[in-house]
């Protein structure tokens, strides 16, 4: 948790400005704008862990909840534990941190099949009263292309660098398009405008915790070896498509022609050999590791990344995603965030060591 947020459940309101993502691709266009920190936090790990108060141990769940929360929970699959080659030596984005290639292990873990859904955060924030970052902020990111006009018109701040996102005062994961909209028609859709700390408040409260980055790029290629994406190095294998991404001209027009062009319903593209849906597209995926793009080339066994930093690593790419301007969904391609950032195209899904 940056400090900036520390402050805010110490002191009240601070004051937050937003900036563009200001490392990586200038052309990158998938990657979120973040928060701006105005006190960035030296060291990530100093900071309470807000999530343990929403753990199942933590005893102020009203036990009516239990019984309708334990039936949206996720399938889960045992990911197998074995080694793999993680990151690629050909970096579809080198300044992302992409290579070097290298040996990795991991232990055997079972992993949600699909991106945690409105439905399932619903349950979460009905059990335990939860509230959102983007809430308690009041405004979140919003990719310009699906904002009603009204909306639109009332906003005068936008990014420099990615002028497509604007912060909608309002947005939130029940307001997904600001004030007048709703997720009641999206329920199977993947929760989306939802921090770092959401979703780890999320994962634990479910006995699940967040994917590490090299978990999730493991469960990714599903066994394949130097494949680009889930399935192989095709995009659209015969013409299909595999995930939710953007055809058209990025960010002008989607033309939608795999189905959608905002989120989807998860699982309604195939899925991969481990049984994961939308592993890439459809939405970004939080992971638990902070950002780094220095990697070793040394073997390693459960990598859970550096030990502190400023943003979390995110996969997977999102149904924003187009070649020309945000080539990141690939299962070697990561993108980073502010832990507190939180936008219409960012969602996650969770991990747990046991069989649940
Ligand atoms: C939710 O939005 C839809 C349109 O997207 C609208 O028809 C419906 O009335 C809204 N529901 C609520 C409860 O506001
Ligand atoms: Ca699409
Ligand atoms: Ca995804």
């Amino acid at each position: 948790m940056s400090r900036c947020l520390l402050l805010l459940f110490v002191f009240g309101c601070v004051s937050r400005l937003f900036g563009a993502e200001q490392e990586g691709s200038p052309s990158c266009g998938c990657a979120t704008p973040r928060r701006a920190d105005p006190d960035p936090a030296e060291d990530g790990t100093a900071a309470p862990d807000p999530a343990a108060k929403y753990s199942r141990g933590a005893g102020e769940k009203p036990c009516a909840a239990r019984g309708e929360e334990e039936n949206t929970q996720s399938q889960m699959v045992l990911i197998s534990g074995g080694e793999f080659l993680m990151g690629t030596d050909n970096p579809g984005i080198p300044a992302d941190g992409e290579s070097p290639q290298r040996l990795v292990q991991v232990d055997s873990f079972h992993m949600d099949v699909q991106e945690v859904t409105n439905r399932q955060f619903q349950s979460f924030v009905g059990a335990t009263g939860y509230v959102t970052e983007a809430e308690k902020f009041g405004d979140s990111f919003v990719f310009e292309g699906i904002l009603s006009e009204s909306v639109k018109n009332q906003i005068t701040q936008a990014v420099a660098a990615a002028p497509w996102w604007l912060p909608v005062k309002g947005a939130n994961w029940r307001q997904p398009e600001g004030p007048d909209s709703n997720n009641t028609d999206r329920l199977d859709h993947p929760v989306i405008h939802v921090s770092w700390a959401d979703a780890n408040a999320y994962c634990s409260w479910a006995d699940r915790r967040l994917p590490t980055e090299a978990e999730w790029e493991y469960a990714c290629r599903s066994g394949l070896k130097d494949r680009l994406y889930p399935w192989g190095n095709k995009l659209n294998p015969k013409g299909q498509h595999y995930a939710n991404l953007w055809q058209g001209d990025f960010p002008n027009h989607n033309s939608g022609e795999d189905g959608y062009v905002k989120t989807s319903p998860v699982k309604s593209f195939p899925a991969n050999g481990f049984g994961l849906y939308d592993m890439v597209g459809n939405a970004w995926e939080w992971t638990s590791d902070w950002w780094t793009v220095h990697h070793t080339a040394v073997q390693q066994h459960n990598p859970t990344g550096p030990p502190s930093g400023t943003d979390k690593v995110k996969k997977g790419g999102s149904y924003m995603c187009h070649k020309s301007y945000c080539y990141r969904y690939r299962c070697a391609a990561r993108s980073q965030n502010s832990p507190d950032s939180s936008a219409s195209n960012l969602g996650f899904r969770c991990v747990s060591q046991e069989q649940q």
